[in-house]
């Protein structure tokens, strides 16, 4: 995470007006949450580029949408570049409207420079969802993103959920660091593997086998699949024994490119399997919490940064630095009197 801007910083009041990236007239944040709960997607889309973009008033989106969140399920999608990601997460909307839920999606690439929806027609299959109410679709990029992904994407998905999201997939291109980090915001994660190409040796070594609650081999059109699952098995034995009570991340075979018979269902049934398991262990309330205090430290950090910041080049570190030198004070103590200004 790089330095975050003044604006965003944990002192003083926000101005009422954004400073207008797109030249856009100030936003009324209150009427924005009631119409994006009423499932406005302008709305929709309107707050999470907000957040997006850092904007001065994301603490008041914040401070607004807090009392409406906390029931979207959230469902992350990772696995090595063209895996079936976004395939597997068209087939899962497709799905999921047919049983009449809300779904929102963020498609989420950290090595991209681009944003805003611009790579959206690649990403998830748009066309499929146009018109569509229910669906409210989102790219997000490393653009922008002053406090890195990590941190835009939990605000992101914070609007989904005010805005009646049943369901939120988060899909996130590649195995390293960040989609970790982006596949901690999930409730249930789905780890996406193809045959024959070494996939799952290449996930072990990311260290993602860890992080799977439902193991997806798609492709499964494809010659290897059997040997894939085989190899995903053993070495998932490997791990040595579960204990009594945990979760054994189930594997499942699909073809999500096709219409029917493509094991999406099967995959349905295992993140409803594994929802359930987290209500009743108490591992998705542990989760949450967890989530909910990896944000607060980064909130906290960004702000402590900025302090830190402002004190680098300061009188009131010049005139510390004199004592020191003069044998007045020593470095230690003159931090403590640093920090205690904080
Ligand atoms: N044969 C076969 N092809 C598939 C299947 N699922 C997806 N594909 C194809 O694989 C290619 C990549 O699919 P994507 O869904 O874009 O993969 P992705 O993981 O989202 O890719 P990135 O976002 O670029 O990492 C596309 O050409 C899909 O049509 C499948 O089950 N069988
Ligand atoms: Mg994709």
């Amino acid at each position: 995470m790089t330095g975050f801007p003044e604006s965003t910083a944990v002192q003083g009041p926000a101005p009422a007006v954004p400073p207008g990236r797109r030249g856009r007239r100030a936003a009324d944040v209150p009427t924005l949450v009631d119409r994006a709960r009423d499932g406005d997607a302008r709305s929709v889309a309107r707050l999470i580029s907000l957040v997006e973009d850092t904007s001065p008033l994301l603490r008041e989106v914040a401070a607004a949408l807090t009392p409406h969140t906390g029931r979207a399920q959230v469902l992350g999608l990772t696995g090595p570049p063209g895996v079936g990601k976004s395939t597997t997460t068209t087939a899962l909307v497709r799905a999921y409207r047919g049983a009449g839920k809300r779904v929102g999606v963020l498609a989420v690439d950290p090595s991209s420079p681009f944003s805003g929806g611009a790579l959206l027609g690649d990403r998830v299959r748009m066309s499929d969802h146009a018109g569509d109410p229910g669906v409210f679709i989102r790219s997000m990029a490393s653009r922008g993103h002053l406090g890195g992904l990590a941190w835009a994407t939990p605000q992101a998905l914070r609007v989904l959920d005010a805005a009646g999201c049943d369901v939120v997939l988060v899909e996130t291109v590649g195995v390293g660091q960040s989609e970790l980090e982006v596949a901690s915001l999930a409730d249930t994660t789905l780890v996406l593997l193809a045959p024959g190409t070494g996939d799952g040796v290449q996930a072990a070594k990311a260290g993602i086998l860890e992080i799977a609650d439902v193991f997806v081999v798609n492709k499964a059109d494809r010659g290897g699949a059997a040997q894939t699952v085989r190899d995903l098995r053993s070495m998932l034995t490997l791990g040595g024994r579960a204990a009594d009570g945990a979760w054994r991340p189930p594997i499942v075979s699909t073809v999500a490119s096709r219409e029917t018979d493509n094991g999406v269902p099967d995959v349905m049934d295992r993140i409803a399997e594994h929802s359930a398991w987290l209500a009743a262990s108490g591992e998705g309330r542990r989760r949450r919490v967890a989530r909910a205090a990896r944000e607060i430290e980064a909130i906290a950090l960004a702000g402590l940064r900025s302090w830190l910041g402002d004190v680098h080049g300061s009188a009131a570190l010049g005139t510390l630095a004199e004592q020191v030198v003069a044998g007045q004070t020593d470095p230690y103590r003159a931090a403590d009197e640093l920090v205690a200004r904080l």
